[in-house]
């Protein structure tokens, strides 16, 4: 029997890796938000620049920062009115605002342009609004017969520019990457990274000619590595990770930079066995984690120890939801039912204006209406902050009955968490306020299935169905 009892569907899934070597590649954007300003202003191009959220106090909030602004020490955590102190010259820009809410459709527009790019050469994987995941295995190993890297004769100058983990370079570092990719003694599985290298390179210069964006890649054997690597050189560099230098990575990593590691289940590696690093967690049998796991977190902690993981990547270029949220922090938070209801109407329209674009554009449909918010109860002059409960119900179409069934989620959600609460309308002129607070509300619609029946209909027929409950 296990000893740590976990929420089940919460829990990564171990799945063993395939016996033939993959190549897969993780794609990240550099500041995303603040090079996509940047593009739309390109005045803006080379200085230090941030976008901040659609909530001005103090500045803003900084949401991304170009590299140019990090080098005077402005950091994401940081509002308007710091970030200008660190860095006087700094250019502030607001994300775009729609509803009275962040509108992010501008930047999710520029993430599928460069989705659309790096899906040229293999299965891609839109992991968030600027990341990637790719499986290039089929190019690099065509690319190894056809165009082994021992006789490439010129060599690509960004390939030259990776990082190899595990390679001292005390010298030219491009002349001992460039050395590393081309060994004749390289193990075939060396020389498809090799490949993918040269092919992520080819990828990250189209996506720079073709949209302006830089972006940084991480090359490995599998999609946590690939993870993993991305983010050790940035911006507009890449990093490879041969399978020899994998146990080195690890050692000392700490648990929290590994996916699925940074929640309850780290906290409780770290908590109650004292494990800090990957490399802690060697000590640890397959058998003892499963004791303290289960078998399948067990197998899957133990395999993670080792950089072994056989998740695939999706093939999957769409959302696999929509949502739209806000934010009600300290004094904005919202006080009683109808404040609730109002800002539940302006999610509702959004979430249906992207509803609609996905019928339109890609002939989709969500079945699943989510809401999310965080609630605190004061009682006796103290907050309490415990989890408000999300629930769900089948999703109707229209930004009406989204509305409604939203807001009787919301309280059906209430009733959960406050059971002895009185949720009737006040009576008029009475001042008794509301037992709790709600500090931010998220409607999402999920269990996303294609329509195929759509694409043969008239716009009409669309517009009217869209407006029907399906
Ligand atoms: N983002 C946000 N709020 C956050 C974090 C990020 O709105 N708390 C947005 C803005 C970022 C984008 O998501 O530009 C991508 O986030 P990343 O964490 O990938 O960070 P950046 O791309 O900005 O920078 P980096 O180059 O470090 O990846």
């Amino acid at each position: 029997m296990c000893v740590f009892v976990l929420e089940k569907r919460r829990m990564p899934v171990a799945r063993p890796e395939p016996v033939e070597a993959r190549v897969i590649a993780h794609v990240d954007l550099d500041c995303f938000y603040a090079q996509v300003e940047q593009r739309r202003h390109p005045e803006l191009r080379g200085k230090p620049t941030a976008v901040v959220q659609y909530n001005s106090w103090k500045g803003g909030a900084l949401i991304a920062v170009s590299y140019e602004a990090r080098k005077f020490g402005v950091k994401r955590s940081m509002r308007g009115e710091e970030a200008r102190k660190a860095c006087p010259d700094i250019h502030l820009v607001q994300v775009p605002v729609a509803h009275d809410k962040a509108d992010l459709k501008l930047y999710r527009d520029a993430g599928s342009e460069v989705c659309a790019i790096l899906a040229r050469m293999g299965k891609c994987e839109r992991a968030s609004i600027d990341e990637v995941y790719l499986d290039i295995t089929e190019a690099a190993t065509a690319r190894l017969i056809q165009d082994p890297p021992q006789c490439w004769v010129s060599l690509d100058k960004e390939a030259l520019k990776s990082h190899v983990v595990g390679l001292a370079t005390d010298g030219d570092a491009t002349v001992e990457v460039g050395h590393w990719l081309q060994r004749k003694d390289a193990e075939q599985n060396d020389q498809l990274l090799a490949c993918g290298a040269a092919i992520i390179a080819e990828l990250r210069t189209a996506v720079l000619s073709e949209t302006q964006f830089t972006c940084s890649a991480g090359i490995a054997h599998n999609k946590m590595l690939a993870k993993l690597a991305s983010g050790m050189h940035k911006p507009a560099q890449q990093t490879i990770v041969p399978s020899s230098a994998v146990q080195g990575l690890l050692t000392d990593l700490p648990i929290n930079k590994i996916g699925q590691l940074g929640g309850k289940l780290g906290h409780l590696l770290e908590v109650e066995l004292g494990v800090k690093t990957a490399g802690d967690l060697l000590q640890f049998s397959e058998a003892k984690l499963q004791d303290l796991f289960g078998m399948n977190t067990g197998t899957w902690l133990w395999r993670t120890a080792r950089g072994i993981n056989g998740d695939e990547v999706q093939g999957r270029m769409l959302p696999k939801s929509h949502s739209s949220g806000k934010t009600f922090p300290g004094p904005k938070s919202l006080k009683d039912l109808s404040a609730v209801g109002h800002w539940v109407r302006e999610l509702a329209e959004v979430l249906q204006e992207r509803l609609d674009m996905d019928i339109e554009q890609n002939n989709r449909i969500a079945r699943l209406l989510t809401l999310h918010a965080g609630c605190h109860l004061h009682s006796s002059g103290a907050d309490h902050a415990r989890k408000f409960p999300s629930q769900s119900c089948a999703l109707r179409y229209g930004k009406e009955k989204i509305a409604d069934d939203a807001n009787r989620l919301f309280e059906k959600a209430l009733r959960k968490f406050c059971p002895t609460l009185n949720l009737s309308p006040r009576k008029k002129g009475s001042t008794a306020s509301f037992p709790w607070r709600v500090t931010g509300i998220s409607l999402s619609a999920s269990n996303i299935v294609a329509t195929p029946m759509l694409k043969w209909e008239s716009s009409a027929e669309k517009s009217t169905r869209t407006g029907v409950c399906i």
